[in-house]
């Protein structure tokens, strides 16, 4: 008997899946795997149901022999352990950027005389319909806010891209490359204060209000399903912040992060070349944890920034603060600095690790931009942040453009660097 092997990563089973179950089943035993949690958000979309759910749906379709957990994306332990003579896939693979994994398993099965078959995809109402319908249950409030924590606790480091209109929002929800033959894609996004108020031509200093701020992240909301990280500058007044944690908690936003300054906040970026105030642990403490009472649901996360290797307050005054905070009910702990070297986060990370195995470290390395997600996951590192490249990338590339159309009184000589007119006029799916 030949045995035919094909990979799900699917919550649910239609038309397409069938017809693959089907297609395998004439050509010998069917083993399904189920693509792992871990392997399943690099790859594709964030699962609806759990991973022991996944398995339990696969083994109840009629002709599937054995259910196995495919660990990785890429075949290699699978293929080593089962030699399937049959690979079956649908063919919508074949399209960039999974084609590079489909290349890598044709020949991982043609070195010992398997064979890869593509089935056509199945594209009909039904089962597009099956799609959004998911698509949107992972919009909804009540799925995105805890889709932090379980990312948490899915991957060994969560990365989040910041974003600030519907537009980058979608850039942070659909960008997938391949690398290494592997695919990846962000899985969180950043509402960034200083990028929220620069896209509206204003100072980073808590100038843009509560309400502007929210309508944002509706507008991100509205077009996507990644979870949000707002970055909620000082929190304000503590009597303000609980209506804040409240209003946020009820649109889906996974977690605010809040910094231990008080008076009128400026980006720390300018770290001590501007006048900035740390707020005291008290007041920080109290506000945390006014926060954390007025909170409903378990989902969401307040996290404490300590800005004292900004403000050049040292170490110990750092770790200090890290203690305290913890203590007055921080879900996690961003620590910040703006220094190129990343010794000092690496630092902080190790000593705050030592003595805290759990709580979630938060870093944004803007300045210290050598060090790679799994180095600082290394040192204990749960969240990395990209909080302002795509406004720094796109800010230069259009004033160039600007510049270039008034020095050459026609737009001829931009064009080339330009998106094809029907490519952004095809950007936005309609549904
Ligand atoms: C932001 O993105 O607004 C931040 C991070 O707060 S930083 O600009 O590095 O302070
Ligand atoms: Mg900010």
């Amino acid at each position: 008997m030949k045995t035919v092997y094909t990979c799900f990563c699917t919550d649910v089973i239609h038309d397409g899946h069938l017809n693959i179950i089907e297609k395998a089943h004439q050509r010998g035993k069917v083993i399904v795997g189920c693509l792992s949690d871990e392997a399943l958000i690099r790859y594709n979309r964030f699962p609806t149901v759990s991973q022991d759910e996944r398995l339990r749906l696969y083994r109840s379709i009629d002709g599937v022999e054995e259910v196995v957990l495919q660990n990785d994306m890429l075949y290699d332990d699978v293929i080593a352990r089962l030699r399937p003579d049959y690979i079956v896939h649908g063919d919508n693979w074949l399209q960039e950027p999974e084609r590079a994994i489909r290349d890598h398993v044709e020949a991982l099965v043609a070195a010992y005389g398997g064979e890869l078959i593509d089935v056509p995809y199945t594209y009909s109402d039904k089962v597009r319909k099956i799609d959004l319908q998911l698509r949107e249950k992972l919009a909804m409030p009540e799925y995105r806010r805890k889709r932090l924590r379980q990312l948490i606790r899915m991957t060994p480091v969560v990365k989040a891209l910041e974003a600030h209109s519907g537009l980058t929002g979608l850039i942070v929800e659909k960008t997938v490359v391949e690398h290494d033959g592997k695919l990846d894609q962000f899985d969180a996004m950043w509402v960034s204060s200083l990028c929220d108020s620069t896209a509206k031509g204003k100072p980073d200093i808590e100038l843009v209000d509560m309400t502007s701020r929210f309508r944002t992240i509706d507008d991100i909301m509205e077009v996507t399903t990644k979870p949000i990280i707002f970055d909620g500058d000082t929190g304000g007044l503590a009597e303000h912040f609980v209506y804040t944690v409240r209003s946020l908690e009820r649109m889906g936003v996974s977690a605010i992060i809040i910094e231990d300054k008080k008076g009128l906040k400026k980006n720390s970026l300018f770290g001590t070349e501007v006048e900035q105030t740390q707020a005291t642990i008290e007041e920080m403490s109290a506000k945390i944890a006014a926060g954390k009472s007025a909170q409903l649901t378990d989902d969401f996360m307040i996290i404490a920034r300590i800005e004292s290797l900004i403000l050049e307050k040292g170490m110990e005054d750092a770790l200090a603060r890290a203690r305290a905070f913890v203590q007055a009910g921080a879900d996690g702990i961003m620590i910040h600095s703006r220094k190129k070297d990343p010794a000092e986060i690496v630092e902080f990370c190790d000593r705050f690790r030592a003595e805290d195995g759990d709580t979630p470290i938060v870093v944004v390395p803007s300045s210290f931009n050598t060090i790679t997600e799994e180095e600082l996951a290394g040192h204990g590192v749960n969240i990395v942040i990209y909080a302002n490249q795509l406004t720094r990338s796109a800010f230069p590339a259009m004033q160039k453009t600007a510049e270039d159309i008034l020095r050459y009184h026609r737009a001829k000589e931009v064009d080339d660097r330009l998106m094809p007119i029907k490519q952004i006029i095809t950007l936005i799916d309609e549904l």
